[in-house]
């Protein structure tokens, strides 16, 4: 008998596309910190801990557990938005939005989906451009089809065109990435750009332009400034706010439009506080009140 919700959760837990140890335990954290509960009607996709391959490329580490991860992702994915529920994605390393957006592209189509990525990194080197080979750096490149067929993890090599991205947020982007953003006509606005104009502002440009597309978030907690939140591997100064962060939520909620929502890159190990994940907590909270 099929157990539906109104919200599918599910965990992608990997670490091993990042250099950090941790965010494999994010969803068993805020699962035991009530999240379920919190949303409600809910449906859980828990997902096995896979140990991390021992064998791989240089450029393109843990190459085997990190599709696996995400190949399992997409699956789950899947059967989530063929059941009529609305999916909520909880990382992880950012090297499982491939498999966020394997589903998406396969269920909706490549040009119906815009991702909204908010993010302090691009995310977009390819295993020719990346000096790390940290997978989590790739994953918008291997949906846009940029990297090699390896990292092709559903039906289609390309699940997101250049063109209906917008990263919001970015302060360190290596300079090959400049390059691929601008072929593939992705709009950047960095983290400087969304203090100077307000995020509001910035909505306000980009919002038009997703007119008639389904929506992804994909929100990486290290978009935020290290003084709001601190529970990630990368702390990186002068980024954007909480407010910034619900602002955008809730606008792109609010259109209707949003399809799947991700939050990756947070690290319980390093929650000394628990601050972290009581404002992640509330933000699943404003997510779910929000979705129309
Ligand atoms: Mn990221």
């Amino acid at each position: 008998m099929a157990m539906e919700g109104k919200f599918a959760l599910l965990e992608a837990a990997i670490s091993c596309g990042s250099p950090t140890v941790g965010t494999e335990r994010a969803y068993d954290a805020l699962v035991a910190a009530g999240l379920p509960a919190l949303l409600g009607d809910v449906h859980c996709y828990p997902m096995e801990k896979l140990a991390p391959c021992e064998a791989y490329p240089p450029n393109l580490r843990h190459l085997d557990t990190v599709v696996e991860v995400s190949r399992r992702l997409r699956a789950n994915v899947l059967a989530a938005l063929e059941a009529g529920e609305r999916p909520l994605v909880l990382g992880g390393d950012h090297s499982i939005a491939m498999g966020t957006l394997a589903a998406l592209g396969e269920y909706y189509g490549a040009e119906q989906v815009a991702v909204v990525y908010l993010d302090a990194h691009a995310d977009i080197n390819t295993e020719r451009t990346s000096v790390s080979g940290c997978i989590h750096g790739m994953d918008l490149a291997a949906a846009c089809g940029l990297c090699t067929q390896e990292l092709t993890v559903g039906r289609q090599k390309v699940n997101l065109l250049g063109e209906n991205l917008y990263i919001l947020g970015g302060r360190s982007i290596d300079p090959p990435e400049y390059d691929i953003l601008h072929e593939q006509g992705a709009t950047l606005y960095t983290a400087q750009d969304v203090g100077e104009r307000g995020m509001a502002q910035v909505l306000d440009e980009i919002l038009p332009a997703l007119a008639g597309k389904r929506i992804h978030i994909s929100f990486d907690v290290d978009s935020l400034d290290p003084s709001e939140f601190s529970a990630t591997g990368y702390q990186i100064p002068q980024g954007l706010t909480w407010a910034d962060i619900h602002l955008a939520v809730e606008r792109l909620l609010g259109t209707g439009q949003v399809c799947s929502f991700e939050c990756v890159e947070y690290n319980p190990t390093l929650d000394r506080t628990g601050k972290g994940q009581a404002d992640l907590l509330d933000l699943f909270g404003r997510v779910c009140r929000r979705w129309m």
